[in-house]
């Protein structure tokens, strides 16, 4: 890429997503604080050196007034992000009602909103009336930012009617969309109101992924049915036009993590915690709360493990850690109760004066403390009901490498395509296939032990987030070029 002056320089990219990867916190009226969050994402692209990444997002506060904006705009500005301000009532209908109560849910197949289906279905379009109008302050936002020669790189089901507005904007503008859910059947698709303005808006992209082959195929079956358009092994043409479609695996920064485990603090908390659980196996769930997770049904199947084999009693620990996320949303505070009356029975039920089967934690703990627990597990239970890929899978198994655990590990993860031959796969709906694995996995030799993980972390340190990142935007650039050549045949 070589700029106007002829001089070479790094491609920008511009990712936009709906929350930066900052958390601000006012200060005072013009004074703002800001933390910068390691997520996926951002570890992803700190990685990647062909490019030099801007981030375009809402900072996750309400900021009414102008002199707020402007200092908030200033202080992120150094961190290479650049602000969407989004009001309270469009945060509400956007963001709580259309993408997390609407899109979320029927991504991981629980279907539309189910209580109250009449009050739903007639908030409906000014939810989704919401979702554009966000949709489009984020489109403005970009548009102002960007450059000839830059990329966009649009993430995740906030934000599937910003390719279409982007090249409204802009037909030239280099556009790629990444959705980090699953994509459902297209049975499930067609029961959106709106199904067919977000497959049209996608398809406005010029570069279209998701996490596994599945996910694509999904999308364009639904684009053939529920568009009549036509599906190639590249994507999805209409009129002329190829929407390149394919899978990208996302990793993680499995350096970050093996170094962790050399960090002295860590390698301190390592030995607290062997002490801790001595004469125990460790069984570890780390999840965010949601419903997708399948934290009950783990548990359950737990029980039933302690319920049929009661040698392993006060031999075994599951350690669960929870990050409440949604806490205003009914239906997760009810997800809570349902958790913590679960836990409290089973302690109740088969633990001692001195021990607790279940440990079970409401927060998200700090990284160098999760490496740590990760390094002392023997088996981790992974048993979402639908995920997209599932992160906490790899880093477990990034930080196996001395212990050698077993995964155990949800057939409806994305993960399970990648890791499926070294974990245990279950159904997570079946409590009695999961107790019978936990057996088998807390009884597993260590040779079998050894082949399974050596299989997963091969993977793991092999396909990261840096080579995922790398690997979706050469693709988007290569599939411009293609698009261009095939133009001028
Ligand atoms: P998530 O649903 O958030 O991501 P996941 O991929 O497991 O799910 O990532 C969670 C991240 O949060 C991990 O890095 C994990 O370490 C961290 N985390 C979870 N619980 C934690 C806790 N209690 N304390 C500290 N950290 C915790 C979405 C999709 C996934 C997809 C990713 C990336 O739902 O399917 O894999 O995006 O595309």
């Amino acid at each position: 890429y070589e700029s106007e002056d002829g001089r070479s320089s790094k491609q920008r990219l511009l990712v936009v997503a709906n929350r930066l990867p900052v958390s601000a916190v006012r200060r005072g009226e013009d004074s703002w604080s800001l933390e910068v969050s390691a997520g996926g994402l951002v570890s992803a692209l700190l990685g990647v050196k062909n490019f030099e990444a801007r981030w375009i997002g809402w900072a996750g506060v309400n900021v009414p007034d102008e002199v707020g904006q402007q200092a908030l705009t200033k202080a992120l500005a150094e961190k290479r992000c650049i602000p969407v301000f989004l009001d309270e009532e469009i945060v509400h209908q956007y963001y709580n009602g259309y993408c997390n109560n609407i899109l979320w849910p029927l991504f991981h197949y629980l279907g539309l909103p189910q209580e109250d289906r009449l009050a739903t279905t007639r908030s409906f379009q000014s939810q989704f009336d919401a979702y554009k109008k966000a949709n489009q302050m984020f489109a403005e936002v970009v548009n102002r930012h960007y450059e000839k020669g830059d990329v966009v790189w649009c993430h995740d089901y906030h934000l599937m009617f910003l390719p279409k507005c982007l090249k409204e904007y802009n037909s030239e503008m280099k556009v790629g969309w990444f959705l980090h859910t699953p994509f459902p059947s297209s049975e499930i698709h067609r029961t959106l109101p709106s199904r067919s303005d977000l497959l049209r808006s996608v398809l406005a992209a010029d570069l279209v992924g998701f996490h596994t082959y599945d996910y694509a195929r999904h999308f364009v079956s639904a684009c053939t049915r529920i568009l009549g358009l036509e599906g190639t092994p590249e994507g999805v043409e209409d009129q002329g036009k190829l929407t390149r479609v394919a899978a990208f695996p996302i990793g993680i920064d499995s350096e970050r993590f093996i170094a962790a485990l050399k960090v002295p603090k860590v390698r301190e908390h390592i030995e607290e915690l062997k002490d801790r659980f001595a004469g125990r196996k460790v069984m570890l769930g780390v999840d965010r709360l949601d419903m997708i997770k399948g934290i009950p049904q783990k548990i359950l199947a737990f029980e039933k493990f302690l319920e049929e084999n009661p040698a392993w009693h006060n031999k075994v620990v599951l350690v669960q850690i929870a990050v409440p996320t949604r806490t205003d949303v009914p239906e997760y505070q009810k997800l809570t109760s349902q958790v913590h009356e679960i836990v409290g029975r089973i302690n109740g039920r088969f633990g001692t004066l001195t021990a607790v089967p279940i440990h079970h934690l409401d927060r998200s703990l700090d990284f160098h403390a999760l490496c740590a627990l990760y390094a002392v597990t023997d088996v981790a239970l992974v048993t979402s009901l639908r995920d997209g890929m599932n992160l906490v899978s790899y880093e477990f198994v990034a930080c196996q490498d001395s212990k050698k655990g077993v995964l155990i590990l949800s057939e409806f993860a994305g993960a399970a395509q990648s890791l499926g031959a070294g974990a245990i796969l279950v159904n997570p709906w079946n409590i009695t296939e999961v107790a019978a694995s936990i057996g088998y996995a807390l009884d597993m030799p260590a040779d079998e032990r050894e082949k399974r993980h050596r299989h997963n972390f091969t993977h793991v340190t092999h396909h990261t987030a840096q080579d995922w990142a790398e690997t979706f935007v050469s693709e988007l650039n290569d599939t411009i070029i293609e698009a261009q050549m095939r133009t001028r045949q």
